[in-house]
C-alpha cells in the first residue's frame, strides 16, 4: 500500500531474483537462428504477459481510485462505538474507487450512467467500506432483481451493441414493466448522471444502516458525501463529444488535481433516525427506491475526507480492490433492506471469480492496517505463513487462542433485533408507492434542470425502436406529472395516455396517498436541486482555457495563470501550434493545441488581447469554434482588449458589447461573457464571479450557435 518513488539503481530480475543482463533479444542458435528453450527469461516474461487480464467487475468496470485520509469532527459517542468516529485527532486512511456501472473497463467517463463512489476506511478496529453510490436510491428494491437489471442495461447479448449506454430498447422495455425504478430513472435522466467531476458529486450510502452505542443503544442512519467544492454536472452534448476526445476525462480530472495539490473534499453527512421513527414518515425506510428528505431528517455533518495521493500501480490498487458492504465495524450495523441483505452475498462471491480465490483479502491494498488472526489456512494465492500450529477452535493447545472479543474489546456484536415473520416472497405495502417521490424530485428541480430531464428523455427513448415500450414509459410518466409526460410524449411522437388510462392513474395515485396518510412528507425538497447547491464562492478545480498566438498580450497570459493557480484552478495556454509564445521580455509555454484538445474539456475560455494575435484567431476556424462551443454548452467566456473583434465573426455578434469610450463601461458583462479593456484585478473579480456560476443558463441565441 506504501508508495516507494524512490527506486533509482535498481537492477532488472526474473522473478526469482536473478540479475537480467540483456532483454531485448531472445536467446537464438546464432543471430538469425531459432529461439532455443534455455531462455527462461524469454518464457517467463511471455508467460506472465499471457496471464495479465483478469475478468473485469460484472459491474463498475471502469473507475478511478486514490488515497486519502477521514478525520471526524466531534465525537459521535452517543451514536455509535466505531472508533473512527470518536476522536477529531485521529486521522484514519482511505482508498476511495469512483466508477461507472454499465460500461466496460475502457469505456468513456462521460456516459449518462450513475456513479459509484466507494470507500474503504482502514480503522484500527478493522476495515469499513462504505460502497455507495453518486445517487441515493436504487432501480430495484430487492436484490434478486440485480441480474435482470444488469442483463437489461448491458449491451443487447446478440451484438453487443451499445457501449456503455441505456439507450436501447432491452433497459426501456424492463424499466417499463418495473414502476419502482421511477424514482431512479428521474435521477438517471438528470443532470446527477453526467458529473463535471468526481470532487463535484454528492456520494450515497443508500441504505439504510444502523449505528450501535456502547450501551447497545440503536439508531437507523443514512450516508451522505458532500462534495466542498460544489455540484456540478456537463452538459450532454458536451458528454457526448468528450467521450471522443478525452474519454479519460473524470479519471485524468482526479489524477491532475491531486498531482496539482487540489485535493478533492468531501464532507461525510449522517441522517439519524431513532429506531421508535421508523414509522413515522411517508416512505418504508427500508426501501432503497426512497430518499429521507432532508428537510424532515437533516443531514449532519460529521467528518472530512481528504483524497490527496493518488495511487502508483492501477492494478494492484485500484483494480484488486475489493469492497463488500459487510465489511463493517463495530458501532455500525445493518438493516433489514432487502437490497442491502441480497448485495452481502454478492460482493464476496463475486471476488472469486474476479480475484481468482478466497485469499483476496491478502491482497495488500484490501489488508486491514490491524492484524488478521484467524483458522483460515490455504487457498489459492495464500500469502500469510501462520505462526500457530494450530488451526481450530476451540483448542486446548493454542490456549484457546485466537479467541473471542467481548463487547468491551469491541468484539462485533450484531444488534439483537427482534424479528418474526412468515416465511413469503412478498413486498411491503409502503414498497408498492413507485410514484410519490418520483414526482418529490421533479417537483424539486429548477426549470433549467426540468429541461434536461426531458431532453434526455428524448435522447434515451428516441433510440428505442419498440413503440409499445415508449408508450409504456410515458404512461408511468403520467403518474409523475402531467406536462413531464405529455412534452416528452411529444418529442417522441408516441400518445398520451387515453381516458381510461387517466382514470387507471388517478386510481393508482389515491391508492398510494391512503398508504401515507397522516404521515410524514414534503412536495419538494430543494436539497435535490443542483442549482440550488452550486459553490458560487470557489472556482477550485476549474479549467481555463487561454487562447493566444503570436503577438499576445504575455503578461497577461501570465497573470491569469498565476491568478488561476491561487484559486487551486488551472488555467491552460491554447494556441494553433506548440512550443512557446513569448515577447521582448518574456516567454511562456503553450500547453495544448487546438489539435490536441477541445473547448469541451473547459469550464471557461479566455482570449486574450494583442492585435497580432486576434488577427491570426480571426482567420482560424479552431479558435471560432472553441468560442462558439462554449457559448452553445452554456460556459463563461471572457475577452480582453482586441479579443472582442472576434465576437463578429459569430453569432455572439448580436450581443451589445462596445470597445470602450466615454459611453461604455471598462469592464462589460452579459450573462456570463465578460469583456474587459484590460487584465486587471477588477476583471479578474468579475470574471471569477462569472466563472463560479459554472453556466449560465439565460444565454440567449445558444440554439443559433453551429457547433
Ligand atoms: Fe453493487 N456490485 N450491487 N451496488 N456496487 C458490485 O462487486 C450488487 C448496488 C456498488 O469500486 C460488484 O466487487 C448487487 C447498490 C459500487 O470496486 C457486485 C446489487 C449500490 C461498486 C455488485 C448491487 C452499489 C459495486 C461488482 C443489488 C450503491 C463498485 C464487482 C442488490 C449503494 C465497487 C464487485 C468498486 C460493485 C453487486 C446494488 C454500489 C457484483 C447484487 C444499491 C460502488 O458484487
Amino acid at each position: 500500500m506504501m508508495k516507494d518513488k524512490k527506486l533509482d539503481g535498481d537492477f532488472l530480475t526474473t522473478n526469482h531474483g536473478q540479475k537480467v543482463n540483456h532483454t531485448d533479444d531472445s536467446l537464438k542458435a546464432g543471430p538469425r537462428g531459432p529461439i532455443i528453450m534455455d531462455d527462461h527469461h524469454f518464457r517467463e516474461k511471455m508467460m506472465h504477459f499471457d496471464h495479465e487480464r483478469i475478468p473485469e467487475r460484472v459491474v463498475h468496470a471502469r473507475g478511478a481510485g486514490a488515497y486519502g485520509y477521514f478525520q471526524v469532527y466531534e465525537s459521535l459517542h452517543d451514536y455509535t462505538s466505531a472508533t473512527f468516529l470518536q476522536d477529531p485527532s485521529k486521522v484514519t486512511k482511505v482508498f476511495v474507487r469512483f466508477s461507472t456501472v454499465v460500461g466496460s473497463r475502457g469505456s468513456a467517463d462521460t456516459v449518462r450512467d450513475v456513479r459509484g463512489f466507494a470507500t474503504k476506511f482502514y480503522t484500527d478496529e478493522g476495515n469499513f467500506d462504505l460502497v455507495g453510490n453518486n445517487m441515493p436510491v436504487f432501480f430495484i428494491q430487492d436484490a434478486i432483481k440485480f441480474p435482470d437489471l444488469v442483463h437489461a442495461i448491458k449491451p443487447e447479448p446478440d451484438r453487443e451493441i451499445p457501449q456503455a449506454s441505456a439507450a436501447h430498447d432491452a433497459f426501456w422495455d424492463f424499466v417499463s414493466l418495473m414502476p419502482e425504478s421511477m424514482h431512479m430513472i428521474m435521477w438517471v435522466l438528470s443532470d446527477r448522471a453526467l458529473p463535471r467531476s468526481y470532487s463535484m458529486m454528492e456520494g450515497f450510502g443508500v441504505h439504510t444502516f444502523r449505528f450501535v452505542n456502547s450501551n447497545g443503544k440503536s439508531h437507523f442512519v443514512k450516508f451522505h458525501w458532500k462534495p466542498i467544492a460544489g455540484i456540478s454536472s456537463l452538459v450532454w452534448d458536451e458528454c457526448q463529444k468528450i467521450a471522443g476526445k478525452e474519454p479519460d476525462f473524470n479519471r485524468k480530472d482526479l489524477w491532475e488535481a491531486i498531482e496539482m495539490g487540489s485535493y478533492p473534499e468531501f464532507e461525510l453527512g449522517v441522517q439519524i433516525l431513532p429506531e421508535e421513527d421508523e414509522f413515522k414518515y411517508g416512505f418504508d425506510i427500508l426501501d432503497a427506491t426512497k430518499i429521507w428528505p432532508e428537510e424532515l431528517i437533516p443531514v449532519r455533518l460529521i467528518g472530512k475526507m481528504t483524497l490527496n495521493e493518488n495511487p502508483t500501480d492501477f492494478f494492484a490498487e485500484t483494480e484488486q480492490i475489493a469492497f463488500h458492504p459487510g465489511h463493517l465495524v463495530t458501532g455500525i450495523d445493518f438493516s433489514n433492506d432487502p437490497l442491502l441483505q441480497g448485495r452481502l452475498f454478492s460482493y464476496l462471491d463475486t471476488q472469486l471469480t474476479r480475484l481468482g480465490g478466497p485469499n483476496f483479502q491478502e491482497i495488500p491494498i484490501n489488508k486491514p492496517i490491524v492484524e488478521v488472526n484467524n483458522n483460515q489456512r490455504d487457498g489459492f494465492m495464500r500469502q500469510k505463513v501462520a505462526k500457530r500450529p494450530v488451526n481450530y477452535f476451540p483448542n486446548s493447545r493454542g490456549n484457546g487462542c485466537p479467541m473471542m472479543a467481548g463487547r468491551e474489546d469491541m468484539g462485533y456484536i450484531h444488534y439483537p433485533q427482534e424479528i418474526s415473520g412468515n416465511k413469503v416472497r412478498e413486498r411491503a405495502e409502503g414498497f408498492k408507492d413507485h410514484y410519490s417521490q418520483a414526482t418529490l424530485f421533479w417537483n424539486s428541480m429548477s426549470d433549467i434542470e426540468k429541461q434536461h430531464i426531458i431532453e434526455a428523455a428524448w435522447f434515451e427513448w428516441g433510440k428505442v425502436e419498440d413503440t409499445g415500450i415508449k408508450e409504456r414509459l410515458v404512461y408511468h410518466f403520467a403518474h409523475i406529472n402531467d406536462s413531464l409526460a405529455t412534452k416528452v410524449a411529444e418529442g417522441i411522437g408516441v400518445r398520451v395516455p387515453n381516458d381510461g388510462e387517466m382514470e387507471e392513474i388517478r386510481t393508482n395515485l389515491d391508492r398510494i396517498d391512503k398508504i401515507w396518510k397522516d404521515k410524514r412528507r414534503v412536495g419538494e425538497s430543494p436539497a435535490l436541486s443542483i442549482e440550488n447547491n452550486k459553490k458560487t464562492d470557489s472556482i477550485k478545480g476549474r479549467k481555463i482555457a487561454i487562447l493566444a498566438e503570436d503577438g499576445a498580450d504575455i503578461q497577461t497570459v501570465i497573470k491569469i495563470k498565476d491568478w488561476s493557480k491561487k484559486q487551486a484552478a488551472k488555467g491552460e495556454v491554447l494556441s494553433s501550434k506548440g512550443g512557446k509564445l513569448s515577447d521582448k521580455s518574456e516567454a511562456v509555454k503553450i500547453d495544448k493545441t487546438y489539435l490536441t484538445t477541445a473547448s469541451v474539456v473547459y469550464d471557461s475560455i479566455i482570449v486574450v488581447n494583442g492585435k497580432d494575435s486576434v488577427d491570426k484567431q480571426l482567420e482560424n476556424g479552431d479558435s471560432l469554434h472553441f468560442l462558439n462551443e462554449a457559448y452553445k454548452h452554456c460556459k463563461p467566456i471572457a475577452l480582453i482588449g482586441d479579443a472582442l473583434e472576434l465576437l463578429g465573426k459569430t453569432p455572439m455578434s448580436e450581443l451589445p458589447f462596445k470597445r470602450t469610450n466615454g459611453d461604455h463601461p471598462r469592464i462589460q458583462e452579459i450573462n456570463g461573457v465578460v469583456f474587459s479593456e484590460e487584465s486587471d484585478q477588477d476583471f479578474w473579480n468579475i470574471y471569477f464571479d462569472v466563472v463560479a456560476q459554472h453556466r449560465h443558463w439565460t444565454r440567449q441565441l445558444k440554439e443559433r450557435v453551429p457547433a
